[in-house]
């Protein structure tokens, strides 16, 4: 970043509704780079207004045609939409940064719309830190609607779909997805499921699979049953349902309280995440290589049981072992 650009004039920018500043400040957090705690810092107080919705789901399933024919309703609602989309660079849709390109074409022009793609090549560890934080820059910059999509194939994917407030896992018929879903314990995050690709064979199977499994037990909110929405972006069947979906779910949010305890849980998980990091890369800076070798040395010869050796290195931290 050239010196004549602070971190200050990048978010005076976004105030005022400057794109580049809006791409820039992604960039900066994306990088991890040594601005981004001061741009997190400066941004964060602007945010908590915009309703998050996350999409998550197999390669080519179908999220971002979906994000595009939402985006589509958002607008004609004349509410702006900003969209985070974590690409895996899908070896089905082959380079994915083209592809969301393409399919997210028809609002390049909007200026109330903002795409971003953020390339997860090699960086997943990175990824459930920074695609929250690049959520948070579109919050700020005053979009109504962030959305976020990810692959559900790695937990740290799953982590960031369970960010938003509304979590839509996408299925598609065939592939035996709803069982793969069930597997990666993304039933559990979902808010509402979303078959795509309807026009194709399989799709009511899919649908009674997830009736199936829905049936022995209910989500992580137990007053909202969680809806099973049949689309096509081919044909657009559903895709009114599901925006319908969308925000009939953001109103149960705004009642009792919800959104809060939500929120509350996220920053609790968030909070604990980051001391989590820290304390790891604090463990290796303390305890240094030598000590742990040490430590595992009186474990191999049967000196110390695991638990003692850790309670060793706790102690240099002054916890309570
Ligand atoms: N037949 C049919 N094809 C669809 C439908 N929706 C998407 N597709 C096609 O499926 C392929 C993948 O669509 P994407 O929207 O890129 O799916 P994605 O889940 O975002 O893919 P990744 O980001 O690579 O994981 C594309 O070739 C789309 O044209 C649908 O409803 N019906
Ligand atoms: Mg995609």
């Amino acid at each position: 970043m050239s010196k004549a650009t602070s971190v200050a004039d990048l978010v005076a920018g976004l105030r005022k509704g400057d794109r580049r500043a809006v791409a820039r400040l992604i960039s900066l957090v994306e990088d991890g780079a040594e601005e981004a705690s001061e741009a997190i810092r400066e941004v964060y107080p602007l945010t908590g207004h915009a309703s998050t919705v996350g999409l998550t789901g197999s390669p080519g399933a179908g999220k971002s045609s979906l994000i595009d024919g939402l985006v589509t309703r958002a607008r004609a609602e004349d509410r702006s939409v900003g969209v985070i989309a974590c690409d895996p660079t899908s070896p089905f849709s082959g380079g994915a940064l083209l592809g969301d390109r393409v399919r997210m074409q028809t609002h390049a022009l909007d200026e109330k719309v903002f795409i971003r793609s953020m390339a997860t090549r090699g960086h997943l560890g990175g990824l459930s830190l920074a695609a929250p934080e690049a959520m948070r820059v579109l919050e700020a910059a005053g979009y109504e609607i962030v959305m976020v999509e990810t692959v559900g194939v790695g937990q740290s994917e799953v982590e960031v779909a369970k960010q938003a407030d509304t979590t839509i896992v996408v299925v598609a018929p065939g592939m035996g997805d709803a069982i793969q879903a069930a597997k990666a314990g993304i039933l559990e995050i979902a808010d509402i499921f979303c078959v795509n690709k309807s026009d194709k064979d399989g799709a009511n199977e899919t649908v009674r699979d997830l009736r199936g499994m829905l049936e022995l037990g209910h989500g992580r909110d137990p007053t909202w049953e969680i809806p099973i929405v049949l689309t096509s972006t081919v044909t657009e069947d559903g895709l009114d349902d599901l925006w319908a979906t969308i925000k009939r779910h953001e109103e149960h949010l705004s009642q009792d309280g919800r959104l809060e305890i939500r929120r509350r849980e996220r920053f609790g998980a968030e909070i604990r995440e980051i001391v989590g990091e820290r304390l790891k890369a604090a463990l290796e800076q303390v305890a240094g290589a030598d000590v742990l070798d040490r430590l595992i040395d009186d474990v191999l010869e049967r000196r110390l049981d695991p638990y003692a050796a850790a309670q060793e290195l706790l102690k240099r931290f002054g916890l309570p072992a």
